[in-house]
This record gives structure tokens, sequence and C-alpha cells, in this order.
């Protein structure tokens, strides 16, 4: 048995942050020749950057663990054929596909092809659609492709996402579509941590700030007094304290253990598209981010949108894209000069990734600094403040007066067009330590960290799917579920249950159904209901986008219309990794 040799244990001291943003592009720089490898390394090493292409109807792909290297410590990864990205999986609509995955690793897994209609059995989500891939098993998925545009794939098992089982899927129109480019790159964004992804969720719930390193300080409290008086200033810590939050707490894990990816290469390997000048240039963002929301942005450059969620939309110009963990935005970009850099900092603001636009390979343009963090406000905490009423209830659980046994039909609706929440009667249990009353249901807000920045940043309130809704009818049925959490626990669920205590939420077969999600907590959470699109509408009642993925920003509420054609059992669940493994998960039943 070979010793893992010093060489790779251990490396000089450099700075921290250099091992963050990564030294090389992944598993290249040490160039880990064979007699380096150690034993473990039985295959060569996992193959980084512009992913593999596979089409066709027929794909074997397989599950192994490989070592990858993205900050100068050898680390085994969960890969597919042996790298990260994952291959990407070009379909054609209509077609029925075979996709034959088989797992070489010693633990169950599983792929869930994500935003993907097909039969639940199909879905990939170990106990629900079905029982997972056992070790040396080989399970055969097998569907007709309806649909078209950018999708992507991953393991729906463990941390197995986190630690590189994730990949792009590209379904072209049975016959040509209506858009045009000259070049076509996909530019999925992903995590990194050389942790253990079970050791991250450890310390969290341990401490749910455990990465939070933008805490407010001594210095802030100066500021704001000297701004704003002291007794203002201790009236705000004083609120904080009571209210057990922290207005920075704007991701659960940060860039002191994530190295952000592009295209499974640091910011250090930097990948870069080629392109002629006066080329159109199609970018298909995809998070494939475990826990992180990306801003994304191409300074010099805009981007016009196209899809979002792999659905045409009516073309909207914008300068910036948040893009929540496990969304699509397809863009259009037409570059003149040389070189452009593709910015895309975590909403948190603690690291960025970047890749480059360029005319020869190995050119670089300036890479923007990090935003500074910006704190929630009392709107993200509260909700809409408009009537002057407040929002939020933060009195200690227990003996709360308000029982409503089940959220009743529709919301009722206070004057200036405010909606007063309902919250369920498990949300006043130990797992929920705020509830909002008066949510807000703007879609027009580009989210903390984005607003009043000076570009233009994209919102839900800018997108409409192109065709308008799939279904004509209006909802038969209303169903209100709110997205709670105790932060202090690092517990995650849907009314105040985490998934082991639930029970399935039952749709009617083939029933037009409005979804009400109300945001009781303060981080946004990308919600993904498997299966079925969800068409989202504005604060009037009127169809927007057609999403597999919405994000609900704090103290927010929104409605969407669900058709529920498509039977069987379905997963629904926030898609922050941890989040949905601490409990924000819930089967639906389609019966
Ligand atoms: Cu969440």
């Amino acid at each position: 048995m070979k010793r893992i040799p010093k060489l790779l244990c251990g490396l000089p001291n450099l700075p921290r942050r250099r091992f963050i943003q990564g030294l090389a592009a992944g598993g290249v720089l040490l160039g880990v020749s064979p007699w380096l490898r150690p034993a473990w390394a039985q295959v060569t090493d996992t193959t980084t950057g512009s992913a593999p292409v596979l089409s066709g109807t027929e794909f074997d792909l397989t599950i192994a663990e490989t070592p990858v290297n993205f900050t100068g410590r050898p680390r085994l990864a969960t890969t597919i054929n042996g790298s990260i990205p994952a291959p990407t999986l070009r379909w054609r609509q209509g077609d029925t596909i075979t996709l034959r995955v088989t797992n070489r690793l010693p633990v169950d897994t599983s792929i869930h092809w994500h935003g993907i209609l097909l039969p639940f059995q199909m879905d990939g989500v170990p106990g629900i659609s079905f029982k997972g891939i056992a070790p040396g098993e080989t399970f055969i998925y097998r569907f007709k492709v309806q649909q078209t545009g950018t999708y992507w794939y991953h393991s729906h098992s463990g941390m197995q996402e986190q630690t590189g089982m994730y990949g792009a899927i590209v379904i072209e129109p049975a016959r040509g579509g209506p858009i045009r480019a000259d070049r076509d790159y996909i530019v999925q964004l992903s995590d990194w941590t050389d942790e253990d992804p079970m050791r991250v969720l450890a310390k969290l719930k341990m401490q749910s700030d455990y990465y939070n390193f933008n805490q407010p300080t001594v210095v802030d409290f100066f500021r704001d007094a000297a701004n704003d008086g002291v007794s203002a200033a201790m009236a705000k810590r004083r609120m904080w304290q009571q209210m057990r939050m922290n207005p920075t707490d704007l991701a659960d894990v940060s860039a002191y253990t994530y190295t952000y990816l592009m295209n499974g290469t640091t910011p250090a390997g930097n990948w870069t598209g080629l392109f002629r000048p006066g080329e159109k240039i199609r970018l298909r963002f995809i998070n494939s981010g475990a826990m992180t929301f990306f801003d994304v942005r191409i300074p010099g450059l805009k981007m016009t949108v196209i899809q979002a969620d792999g659905q045409d939309v009516e073309p909207f110009t914008v300068d910036e894209i948040r893009i929540g963990v496990a969304e699509t935005y397809d863009v259009i970009v037409a570059p003149k000069d040389d070189a452009y850099t593709i910015f895309a900092q975590s909403m948190d603001r603690t690291g960025h990734t970047r890749g480059t636009l360029a005319v020869r390979a190995g050119m670089t343009a300036d890479v923007p600094a990090v935003d500074k963090p910006e704190p929630l406000s009392m709107g993200d905490m509260m909700g809409d403040m408009g009537g002057g009423m407040g929002g939020m209830d933060h009195s200690a659980h227990g003996g709360m007066a308000m029982d409503h046994s089940q959220h009743a039909m529709g919301a009722m609706t206070m004057g200036g067009g405010q909606v007063r929440a309902r919250h369920a009667r498990t949300e006043y249990g130990p797992g929920v330590d705020m509830r909002v009353d008066m949510p807000r249901t703007n879609l027009d807000d580009p989210g903390i960290g984005l607003r009043n920045n000076g570009r233009r940043v994209l919102t839900y309130a800018d997108l409409h799917t192109i065709g308008g809704p799939l279904d004509r009818r209006g909802p038969e049925r209303e169903i209100e579920l709110h997205l709670t959490g105790n932060m202090e626990r690092y517990t995650w669920s849907f009314d105040g249950l985490e998934f082991g205590k639930s029970t399935p939420v039952h749709f009617r077969h083939n029933e037009r159904l409005r979804v009400i999600l109300v945001n009781d907590t303060m981080m946004t959470h990308p919600m993904h209901l498997h299966g079925m699109w969800s068409e989202l509408e504005n604060p009037d009642g009127r169809f927007q986008i057609r999403k597999h993925v919405i994000n609900v920003q704090p103290a927010q509420r929104v409605s969407f219309l669900v058709t529920a054609d498509a039977l069987g059992r379905w997963a629904w669940h926030c898609h922050l990794l941890l989040h949905m493994d601490a409990g924000m998960f819930r089967e639906v039943v389609v019966a």
C-alpha cells in the first residue's frame, strides 16, 4: 500500500485565500504522475473544465470516486464518467432515450433529471421514485423527451451533488428553434469544499453562523452611533439580539470553505470561451451549486435573457442576473472587444468565480472586486411594512392564541392590497423561530445586495414565458405552505414540520391548483417541485413565467399554478442541499 507522498500532504504555507480561490484548474497543477498517485486513485484523475459531450439516444454513465485537486489538497470527488462537470447530455425533443447508470461507489447513488417531465419512476429520488442504485448495480432510465431547452442533472443521494455529481442537459427542438447564435457555451457554476460535506452540516448544527464572517463589529456599532446617535445604535443591536437574528446571515456556507467553480474550473484556472468579433454567443448559465446563489455579470456586455429554466421568454436585456441554486438562464451576448470577464460573485459576497470570453486563449480582462455585503433590511425580515402594521410575530412559541388548524382557502386581504399570512398550528413549535404575518408580494425586487447598485438587475417581474400558461384553467383549489426554520437548531421545514414528521401533500390528478408559499425565514429558498411545471403569477394573479425552481425571498409570499398531470410520487424541496437534508422537503402524491 503506497502512502500519500509528502508533496501532496504538506504544501507550503500559502495564504489561505489562495487555497480558497483555487490554485489549479483542478487536478492539473500538481501533475499527479503515476508514482505519486495514492492507492485509492486506481483510475486516472478527474477531468475538469469543459465537460465531454454525449449525444444520441443511448447513454452509459458510470458513477465512481475519482481524485481531484482544486485547492492544492487532493480530495476524492464523486463523478460521472470521471469528469466534473459530468458529461453534457444532448437530447432531441421527441426521442425516447435510454440511460444506463452504473454505480461503482461503495454506497447507494441516484441521478435526478432536473426539470425534466417524465414518469415518476424515472425521476431518480431514492425513497420516493425508486429505491436508489445499489453498489455494483446498473439502473436503466428510459423516457420520452417532451420539452426543449437547458437543464441539468445531479445526484439525489447524500451529499454526492456537493462532491461533484452534476452535469448539463441541452435539448434541441424536434424542428429547429427560433434562436440563432454563432456560438453556444454552457456556463455551469458550482461550489466545492475540501471538507466532508457531512462535517459542514455538523458544524452548522452546532453553530448556524459558523461560516459567516461578516457579522457586525464594534466598528459598525460606532459608525451607526455616529450616523444615527448612540441610543438608535443601541436599539438596533438590542432588536437583533431579541430576535436572535443576524442581519448578515446571507448564506449558510461561505468562501471560508468554498471554492467557486465555473465549468469545473477555479477562478485561477480561468475557463475561457473563444469567439470571433461580431459573433452572437449564447451562454447557458446553470447554477449547480449546492448552497450558493450567484450574481452574474459580464462587465462591458449587456445580456439578453432568452430562456429561463429551459423555457423561452420574451427577450429582456440586463446587466446582471441573480441565479438561484438549480435555476438556468440562457442569454445572448454580442462581444466587440478582445476579452470580457464572466464574473459570478456569491450572494454573501465572500467570494467569486470567473471565466473569460476572448478572441484568443490565454487572454484576460479586469476582474471586478467582490461587492460589499449588504445587511438584510427590516423588509427582508418583517415583510410588507406599507400599512404600518409590522409584519412579524417573534414571540416565544407555545401559548399563541391564533390557531389555524389548517391553512384555509385563500388569503385574507388587508387594506392597500396587503395580504395576511395564515400560519398552520404546526408552525407554533420548536422548529420555527420566526413567523411573518404581513409578507411582501413584490416580484420586482432583485433581492438583497442587488438593490440600487447602479446596474439593471433581472427580476421575476421582467420575465414572461412566450405563449403564456400551458393550461388556461383557473385554479380549482389553493394550498398555502410556509417555509420555516429554526436557525439556532439549523432545522428547516414546511409549516414547522421537518420531512420526517410530515405526511405527503395530495394533488388530485389533472386538477389546476394554486400553490402559495410564504417565506417565514430570513433566507431565500429556491423551491423545486419535481415532475410538473410551476407557473408563477404576479401579485394580481396574472401569469408571469413557467419555472422548475422559484426563489422565495425572505418575508415574501409567492403564488404559482400547477397542473397536476403527472401521476405518482414526487419530491418538493428547497434546492439548498443542506436545507433539504435538514428537513425542507415534502412528498407530493398525484392521484
Ligand atoms: Cu432553503
